[in-house]
């Protein structure tokens, strides 16, 4: 079963080299697709070199800054594995972890496969106490809605058989793009796992982005793709 490994890449030119590195040192990684967003520190020069002799990496640029949602269209488009699994380009989650990812899916049990930093017994960096609730709280709305008993909607390991990706049409381009995959993975009816993962997070003074009104996209479209849909 190969596996393509799909990176969205915004100013990551910091860390990308040793994700890039980290993802090909994983024997079950049959190809890599790079797709970076418009970045304007570096990122590009990085990629462009490390694609030089590699033909398992794919590097797609965006002319114009679009988020992460819209990467990862791109991505998802040129992915010919039979599997595909997201992966940020900011160190937070180890790649080593995509063959336990693969496992449900190796074994026919599983079309998708979301990790989870609350369940299982991995590592965890121990950081920003509203943000859990936040996570806790938007994973709670999306059950609801679903149906499904998910620990963490907003995990970035997401793993899929890719003709199940490929057959659903995807619109958001920002951050609203993990309530939406999975309100139209739960309402298509695919087999749904869940693996725990580590996570090492960042602080804001290491580079974390993420801000309080992506938390309120993400409500937002937790409710329109479950409820006006
Ligand atoms: N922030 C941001 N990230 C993007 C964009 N386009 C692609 N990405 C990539 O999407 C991935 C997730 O972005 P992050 O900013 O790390 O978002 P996050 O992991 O949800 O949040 P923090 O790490 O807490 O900031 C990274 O690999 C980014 O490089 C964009 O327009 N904005
Ligand atoms: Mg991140």
């Amino acid at each position: 079963m190969t596996l393509t490994v799909v990176i969205p890449a915004y100013n990551e030119c910091a860390t990308i080299r040793q994700v890039v590195e980290s993802v090909r040192a994983v024997p079950i990684v049959t190809g890599i697709v790079v797709v970076d967003d418009a970045s304007t520190d570096g990122t590009a020069a990085v990629l462009a070199e490390l694609a030089e002799h590699d033909p398992a990496l794919k590097v797609l640029t965006h002319a114009r800054n679009r988020g992460k949602g819209a990467a990862l269209r791109t991505g998802f488009a040129a992915a010919t594995g039979d599997v595909v699994v997201v992966h940020d380009a900011d160190l937070e989650y180890d790649p080593r972890e995509f063959p336990r990812l693969m496992q449900p899916i190796a074994e026919g049990r599983a079309d998708v496969v979301l990790g989870s930093r609350f369940a299982g017994g991995e590592s965890h960096r121990v950081l920003y106490f509203w943000h859990t609730v936040g996570n806790r709280v938007l994973t709670l709305l999306s059950n609801m809605m679903t149906n499904l008993n998910l620990t963490d909607m907003e995990a970035c390991p997401k793993m899929f058989r890719r003709e199940v990706l490929q057959g659903i049409r995807l619109e958001e381009s920002r951050f609203g793009f993990e309530p939406e995959v999975v309100a139209k993975v739960a309402r298509l009816g695919c087999r749904i796992y869940e693996v725990g993962v580590a996570y090492h997070g960042r602080t804001y003074a290491e580079g974390k982005k993420i801000q309080w009104h992506d938390g309120l996209a993400a409500l937002w479209c937790i409710f329109k793709y479950n409820l006006l849909r």
